[in-house]
């Protein structure tokens, strides 16, 4: 993950490669068929999303360069072929507030039911909070459900005295 400014030291075990057959790294055109949809789907309503909405909604997030998109490869299922078993976003937001400042915003973090209880998603939001620091982001936000919440504060986020709010359509 070195283009997403991740290292680690070379004495500790890789992060982006916990174990063994498992890889974490960026999100690649090749991982609609990987079933990253799928595993979104775990989050919340995914709709219909064809392999060519993917392609377009990828090229333009990479355009837009904000985007920093994990995934978790099991690269030893479906026969050796790959599949996405988790994911989590980064998403940075430009500001005038605070000098010309950063926002990161984490986003859909999820882990494929069937590979929970591995560290996966400790790692996903491990990286993705660091990497928030290294781009100097002054502050990294998230949603997350009530249950979430313990486990987001192992990362160091705390509930807000400001209230979210939010207008559906
Ligand atoms: C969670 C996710 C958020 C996602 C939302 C979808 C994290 C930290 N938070 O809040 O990124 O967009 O669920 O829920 O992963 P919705 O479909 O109800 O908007």
């Amino acid at each position: 993950l070195s283009k997403y400014g991740i290292s680690f030291k070379e004495s500790e075990r890789s992060p982006t490669e916990p174990e063994s057959g498992i890889l974490i790294r960026p999100l690649s055109k090749h991982d609609f068929d990987k079933g990253y949809i799928d595993v979104l789907a775990q989050l919340t309503s995914v709709g219909e999303v064809k392999k060519c909405d993917f392609i377009a909604r990828f090229e333009s997030m990479k355009k837009a360069g904000c985007y920093y998109l994990l995934v978790v490869e099991d690269t030893e299922a479906d026969n050796g072929r790959g599949k996405i078993v988790g994911a989590g976003t980064l998403e940075i937001e430009e500001k005038f507030i605070h000098s010309c400042a950063l926002r990161g915003r984490v986003e859909e973090v999820i882990v494929d039911s069937k590979y929970r209880g591995r560290r996966l998603g400790k790692i996903i939001l491990g990286l993705i909070t660091e990497l928030s620091k290294s781009l100097k982001c002054y502050k990294t936000t998230l949603e997350c459900k009530v249950d979430n919440i313990a486990f987001y504060n192992i990362f160091g986020y705390e509930e807000d005295p400001e209230k979210f709010m939010q207008r559906r359509f």
